[in-house]
């Protein structure tokens, strides 16, 4: 069996994310953290806030509160969110730990030691308002390549290039606005990527037949337009400080490493962290995941598309620069961007879903469906709560809500809280077990390649084929004229949903665990059900006791809709 290590990008600490945020990265990787475990596999599932770097610095400044406090606090707020939405992350853990700042500074003494790290004087923008340079997002201006006109100086949101605050037109300092800007010499150490571009040449040839098309080619690009030395410092109070023991002067002017930097590097410490949060009785062991990690131990990671290059191309370069064996990524999974209304997602302008919020109004069952049978993978999708309220009312409460309730209280109503005997299988049975074991190993397929919305579909077809069945047999018919045929759809339906309950975990946890507690069966511990074994529709046997779960999904209605859309805003210009 293979070891699973699974890694969300890690969200930056500036503040609650949006759904589309999560969208692309998390929750993607927590359903199939979830579904691998399910059929059996080790898996490690890791993420972490990402907390260095302008970013936390610019929204510490606006919180009125020390960096290192604003990012404890933030920290915890993020956390709390992702357990509201069950990310069951083994470790969720902090770029600003002792165990990152360690590896980071070994990182960076080794590929110093392999001739991968130079020092050299830059021009860089510097603000005489604000009494300091201005790094990454302390600038902001107009895009050189597509004329978005809030680009950062880090990167472009709009086109994804990466930018160097000197590239932007009509430049402003993020702190005071200022557009009186220098540009004034400074020091700072670069990764020199350039010499290695023809290694992560091949090492991407290796791997890109096992990428999903959008990872390759954003790859592909960013080797063809030429790895670029860059640098990897900055004039910062936050960050993981460059080693005195190699560079004296540049740590005593205090410089500390840019977030990039030190960031993807948080996989590896995160997971450190985690070992090291273990208590006295327990030993986890971190580096068989991570260092000289055998061909068992297989890394996907997941992220939206801007975060594409940093893990196809750079965090690789820097990696394969340590000269060390640390494991590397075997499958990007990139998504494109979830859109609100086909608009951009905006905090600034109120618009759109935050995390936090989408928890307060509805529960997290409803979003993670949702999100996953839409995500935007091939293309970018919308986020429209027309659209959201459709799928909730059709998929969720009609169709899977509705049969679990109808099929358990009905039979609660005529056989009483057992699950019924009644006659053998028939026709009917076996058409139903087919398409079940049919539809499953679709399901698994689209899940083991990592393609979300397929795999929605298929489980959304697995609902479909219980209603469909029901109608079919009508047992509420049945009932009137032969008590044992009805007793036997009931009892197959009841194992259909048992099925559901099973492998509808990795979507929808907390319904899968509404429905699994309404059947009080000892023996039921099974954390999957493959396609043969749900052909016979037999797991649950007849005189398991039940109960009828409440309501499982709320529609809803006009009135919500409307009340959703003023709270939220509407349709932004797209
Ligand atoms: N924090 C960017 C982002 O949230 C960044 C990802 C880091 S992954 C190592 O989009
Ligand atoms: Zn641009």
């Amino acid at each position: 069996m293979a070891r699973h290590l699974v890694t969300s990008a890690l969200p930056y600490i500036n503040g609650i994310k949006h759904l589309g945020n999560m969208a692309g990265s998390m929750l993607p990787s927590d359903v199939y953290s979830r579904y691998l475990r399910g059929r059996g596999h080790e898996v490690l599932h890791i993420c972490a806030t990402d907390e260095h770097g302008t970013p936390a610095e610019l929204a510490a400044k606006a919180a009125g509160l020390p960096v290192a406090e604003f990012c404890a606090r933030a920290h915890e707020a993020q956390r709390a969110v992702y357990d509201g939405f069950e990310l069951a992350f083994d470790h969720f853990g902090r770029s600003s730990s002792r165990q990152n700042v360690e590896i980071t500074q070994h990182f960076a003494r080794r590929l110093h030691a392999h001739g991968f790290i130079e020092e050299r004087a830059i021009r860089q923008v510097y603000s005489p308002a604000d009494g300091r340079f201005l790094p990454d997002r302390y600038v902001e201006g107009t895009c050189p390549h597509c004329g978005y006109d809030r680009a950062r100086g880090d990167q472009c949101e709009d086109c994804t290039r990466v930018l160097d605050p000197t590239d932007l037109l009509e430049p402003r300092s993020a702190i005071s606005g200022s557009t009186e800007l220098e540009v004034r010499e400074t020091r700072h150490l670069f990764l020199l990527q350039s010499r290695l571009q023809s290694e992560v040449e091949e090492w991407v040839a290796r791997q890109e037949d096992r990428w999903p098309q959008l990872s390759s080619s954003i790859a592909r690009k960013w080797l063809t337009e030429g790895l670029h030395d860059r640098a990897i410092t900055r004039d910062l109070d936050w960050g993981v400080p460059v080693p005195a023991d190699t560079w004296p002067e540049l740590a005593a002017e205090g410089k500390v490493f840019y977030v990039w930097f030190d960031a993807p590097i948080e996989y590896i410490a995160a997971t450190k962290e985690w070992a090291d949060a273990a208590g006295k009785s327990e030993v986890r062991d971190w580096t068989s995941w991570w260092y000289e990690a055998d061909e068992t131990v297989h890394y996907t990671q997941f992220m939206a598309k801007d975060n594409v290059p940093f893990h196809t191309v750079m965090f690789p370069a820097t990696e394969l620069g340590v000269r060390e064996p640390w494991k590397k990524v075997d499958v990007v999974k990139g998504f494109n961007w979830l859109t609100y209304y086909g608009g951009k997602f905006s905090t600034s302008q109120q618009r759109g879903i935050f995390t936090d919020a989408a928890l307060e109004t509805l529960p997290a069952d409803y979003w993670r469906y949702f999100l996953i049978a839409n995500a935007p993978e091939s293309d970018d999708s919308s986020f429209t709560w027309e659209h959201f309220a459709a799928t909730v009312n059709k998929d969720l409460a009609d169709t899977l809500g509705n049969f679990v309730n109808r099929v358990l209280s009905f039979s609660r109503k005529r056989f009483g809280d057992e699950v019924p005997a009644g006659s053998g299988p028939g026709g009917a049975e076996a058409r139903l077990g087919e398409e079940t074991a049919g539809l499953l190993a679709e399901y698994e397929d689209h899940m083991d390649n990592l393609q979300f919305r397929k795999a929605a579909a298929a489980l959304r077809a697995l609902w479909s084929a219980g209603n469909a069945y029901l109608e079919e047999k009508a047992p509420w018919l049945e009932i009137r004229t032969d008590p044992e045929a009805a007793a036997l759809t009931l009892r197959t339906a009841m194992n259909l949903i048992h099925v559901y309950a099973v492998i509808s975990e990795p979507l929808v946890p907390a319904t899968a665990r509404a429905i699994r507690a309404a059947f009080a069966s000892r023996e039921d511990t099974a954390t999957w059900v493959t396609p043969e074994r749900a052909r016979s529709l037999d797991a649950l046997p007849a005189g398991t006791t039940f109960t009828v779960p409440p309501v499982l999904f709320t529609k809803i209605t006009a009135e919500d809709l409307e009340a959703y859309r003023v709270r939220f805003g509407g349709a932004a210009e797209a």
